[in-house]
């Protein structure tokens, strides 16, 4: 019997994880979908054969849904995944989990309050499903290159997306480096600070570039400067500087043209054909575990508070110019 998925929000990455589901994950079938355009939802349900309604209510509570992905604007994710543990349906809630800190303790509480042996919540910050992450954090727990010291990442987005503002630099993007660095350093980040360099002239709207300094609890500190209308390609970066050696990402080029006495590289436009592979081994883990009904490997909704807790001392931070905050875990 397979997983009958229910996706709420098609948009860019709704879309894409339907059409994952449908095409590339086995053990699962999309049958509902849902999105406030009606138009873009039937579009998507054609693809994939699946029915439309109207709400995240009524996918929630559909006879022919077993488990949902939230991928709706990240204001939305606290209420519907809310719902989607009222009525006890499994969950991938896209990051962040949501973009409030009092929104994610309550989401947590809610979760620990039902008390399951299987969590319903699982979030999908997909790059611990990323391969070269993957084998980073091996290398890194091999030892090959001593302990680490410090970590230097970059995020940048050709354009950012609209309606957003400084605060949501963080909350939408930036959260991906704040769950990875956790994750890669197995530490938990207890201190941070926010600091802007020069901004662009191309988005009047926020703090662009912004500079990130992240502590961790056994000293290692990160830098990582996000720069969502980098406008040259999109583009992630990590390198673990530990005592005896470094451990980086490739670059993030899609193709390198070598002609003329010129080498040329591609960078994709966003991020999906980067992270097409991840985002597909985190849909197949999940679907697997929610059909052997054992606990998701993904990323839990307390790492999804623990991501939001950081992401609040860094926009307390930037609110009291670059101040050094600790990050509250109580
Ligand atoms: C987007 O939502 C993502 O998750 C991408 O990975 C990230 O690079 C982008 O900045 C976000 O807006």
């Amino acid at each position: 019997m397979s997983i009958r998925v229910g996706v709420i929000g098609v948009g860019v990455m709704g879309a894409d994880h339907a059409r994952t589901l449908a095409r590339s994950v086995s053990g699962a079938q999309v049958t509902v979908v849902t999105d406030y355009d009606a138009a873009r939802a039937d579009a998507v349900a054609l693809e994939v054969s699946a029915r439309t309604v109207a709400t995240a209510t009524e996918l929630i509570t559909a006879p022919d849904v077993d488990a949902v992905v939230i991928a709706s604007h990240d204001s939305a994710h606290a209420e519907q995944v809310a719902l989607c543990l009222d009525h006890r349906r499994p969950v991938l809630c896209e990051k962040p989990l949501a973009p409030t800190l009092a929104e994610c303790v309550d989401l947590v509480s809610r979760e620990e309050a039902l008390a399951l042996a299987n969590p319903l919540v699982s979030v999908g910050f997909m790059r611990r499903f990323h391969a070269p992450y993957q084998a980073m954090v091996q290398e890194i727990r091999s030892g090959s290159v001593g302990a680490p010291l410090l970590v230097r990442a970059s995020h940048r987005n050709v354009t950012s997306y609209p309606g957003g503002d400084s605060a949501s630099t963080v909350t939408n993007s930036a959260i991906h480096e704040i769950d990875i660095t956790r994750w890669l350093l197995g530490s938990e980040i207890v201190e941070v600070s926010w600091h802007a360099p020069k901004p662009t002239s191309l988005d009047t709207s926020r703090h662009d570039p912004q500079i990130l300094m992240l502590r961790t609890a056994d000293g290692v500190l990160t830098v990582v400067d996000v720069f969502v209308n980098a406008r040259y390609g999109y583009d992630v970066r990590c390198e673990v500087v530990g005592e005896t050696g470094a451990v980086s990402l490739a670059p993030s080029h899609v193709l390198t043209v070598d002609s003329s006495l010129r080498s040329a590289a591609t960078y994709p436009e966003d991020w999906r054909p980067l992270f097409a592979d991840a985002y597909r081994r985190q849909l197949q883990a999940w679907v697997d575990a929610l059909t052997a009904e054992v606990p998701s490997p993904l990323a839990s909704a307390r790492d999804g508070l623990r991501a939001t807790q950081v992401a609040a001392a860094l926009i307390d931070s930037m609110n009291n110019d670059g101040a050094t905050i600790k990050v509250d875990y109580h």
